[in-house]
């Protein structure tokens, strides 16, 4: 069975599928002597023309330092990078740009706020609640700040569908919940969390949240205050965006109170050898000279997943991962490890007693990348009882043929483990 990639899955006009693959040049690339198939985009995704020229092009034309030269190029640098903070205010519906910090990615953005926030708002026997779903990015920065100060964590477990236990949560918080920090998108299991309903029951108890959003920005439309949480994280690799920046929200009333994270320029007022004023948000939070092009390209993704529009990404990439986990309930000997009912597209399966590395080479020299391993989400794969899993990760870019080939290819895989 195929089905076509110029279908019209909704009532907007159908994504011309080959057009917008025509925008990414590493997808004509051969590997094995074999078309690529690249199902590895939530480790990252691929980047568009448009995000390699507005790199190029700043390196040609206007390369500088920013917020520090009266000249020309510097001047110039500082308003397309200042331009991109407006694009991620306005792509995630904050109130002001003084919300947005440039960050590295969601790592640097949950280490920057257990650093600042944390250490000035959580001591000695406060608790965090985390989930048994998250990314190691979103546990160990707690760990660290529970080791300085004494605090605990307190984790949401999961149900074997993938899915959070609502009720448990609801019971997990006491006068000493400081804080709750939870992934919008599960990078191992694709389950979507119901954060705004999260978010609502925290409140109640006087406790703000932090939302971990690296996998959910590529994929669906976020507004922080239709969430209504307190932090919001991005890491522009995944949204077709250049690696090494990435974008933290903080509503403005907690970030006003927030200390400093790293000190050096850019991020004061004033210095002295006795005292140091610092400069006010978001500047206050982004110390020595930032990756400014990235910034900048960031911005120029965002443009490109807005111009094709994150509903139409939505329901094409939905429409991928439900052939996909069609062909994987008939598929003999595959268990696909999270099942949630509200999933983004993401495929985690382990293929009879074969280790989920040896599937990820066997594809590989079928011109097929997807990730093996724990995802950085050791609880995860200990919740379920493996080590690892394989995982196909798809952009609106993939194709339904492409998945034929994925299971095509897992029959070989099946035919060399049999022999
Ligand atoms: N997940 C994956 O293959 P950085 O590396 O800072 O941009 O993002 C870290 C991160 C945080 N939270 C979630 C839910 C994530 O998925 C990731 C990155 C990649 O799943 C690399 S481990």
């Amino acid at each position: 069975m195929m089905v076509s990639d110029v279908e019209a899955t909704t009532t907007a006009p159908a994504l011309d599928i080959d057009a917008l693959r025509r925008d990414f040049p590493i997808l004509q690339r051969r590997i094995h002597g074999k078309p690529l198939v690249y199902f590895d985009n939530a480790a990252t995704s691929q980047k568009p023309q448009v995000v390699i020229d507005c790199l190029d092009n700043y390196y040609k034309h206007y390369n500088s330092n920013i917020h520090r030269g009266v000249h020309t190029l510097s001047q110039e640098a500082t308003a397309a990078y200042e331009g991109a903070r407006h694009k991620i205010q306005h792509f995630l519906n904050a109130k002001s740009p003084k919300e947005i910090v440039f960050v590295r990615g969601t790592t640097e953005a949950i280490n920057l706020v257990a650093n600042s926030y944390g250490r000035t708002n959580i001591g000695q026997d406060d608790e965090i609640i985390l989930s048994e779903m998250e990314h190691h990015a979103n546990i160990v920065p707690w760990q660290l700040l529970c080791e300085q100060t004494g605090a605990k964590l307190k984790i949401i477990p999961i149900n074997d569908q993938g899915e959070l236990l609502l009720d448990k949560y609801a019971e997990l918080f006491t006068p000493k919940t400081k804080l709750v920090a939870i992934v919008h998108v599960s990078n191992a299991l694709g389950t979507i969390n119901p954060i705004q309903s999260m978010v609502k029951i925290a409140h109640q108890h006087g406790v703000p949240v932090l939302v971990d959003g690296a996998q959910a920005t590529p994929h669906m439309k976020v507004d922080v205050q239709a969430l209504d949480c307190d932090f919001y994280t991005l890491s522009s690799h995944k949204m077709y965006g250049p690696t090494g920046v990435g974008a933290l929200y903080v509503r403005q009333s907690i970030l006003e109170d927030m200390p400093p994270y790293q000190g050096g320029g850019e991020m004061i007022q004033w210095v002295t050898f006795e005292k140091t004023t610092f400069n006010e948000i978001p500047f206050r939070f982004e110390a020595g000279t930032m990756p400014i092009a990235d910034a900048i390209a960031f911005g120029t993704a965002i443009d490109y997943l807005q111009s094709i529009g994150l509903d139409r990404i939505s329901q094409r990439e939905q429409a991928l991962l439900h052939y996909a986990e069609q062909q994987a309930a008939d598929f003999p000997g595959l268990r696909i490890i999270g099942t949630a009912q509200h999933k983004a597209s993401i495929l985690s399966f382990l293929l009879d007693s074969i280790h989920a590395h040896d599937v990820g080479t066997i594809l590989d020299n079928e011109g097929i990348a997807i990730r093996t391993g724990h995802h950085c989400a050791m609880p995860v794969m200990q919740h379920f009882h493996v080590p690892a899993t394989a995982r196909a990760s798809f952009s609106f870019y993939n194709t339904f043929a492409e998945i034929d080939q994925l299971f095509e290819a897992l029959h070989k895989v099946r035919e060399v483990f049999a022999r």
